[in-house]
């Protein structure tokens, strides 16, 4: 008789509201990823709600972000924070005209304004240090 009793308690209206509850929330997460990936251009990670102005760290020839979203056509103010002392660090942005700060040794902080019109996914680095890069997402 026990051998019955599992499958007839799995059916109880309890746990059919869990599943019920179960594959509507695993619907609102697919709905939440949708969202997220419907202003993604499928270049780089997901895209987040973009700022005019952002800060970005260099240490141990790292950044300390790897993506940034801006809205395209604005005026952006980045703050590059070079914390690594005697070496040199600059932001370059690969969009139009070639925004980019001077190399210069750390510590030292700089800023760079610059404008996106195109919306799109631009790499970003440091001239002297190719591996340190990242994505700018402008839209
Ligand atoms: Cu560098």
């Amino acid at each position: 008789m026990t051998l019955f009793e599992e499958p007839l308690t799995a059916l109880t209206p309890a746990s059919l509201d869990r599943r019920r509850f179960l594959r509507l929330a695993s619907g609102a997460v697919a709905g939440a990823l949708l969202a997220a990936c419907g202003s993604d251009d499928g270049a780089g990670g997901p895209v987040g709600d973009p700022v005019r102005e952002f800060t970005i760290v260099a240490e141990n020839l790292a950044w300390d972000i790897d993506t940034v979203t801006v809205p395209a056509g604005v005026e952006v103010t980045a703050t590059i924070e070079n914390r690594d002392r005697s070496v040199p660090h600059n932001l370059h942005i690969r969009s139009e005209g070639d925004p980019k700060s001077p190399l210069e040794d750390g510590p030292v902080n700089q800023t760079l304004r610059f404008t996106i019109d195109e919306p799109g996914s631009y790499d970003y680095l440091c001239d002297a240090h190719p591996m340190m890069k990242g994505t700018i997402h402008a839209v």
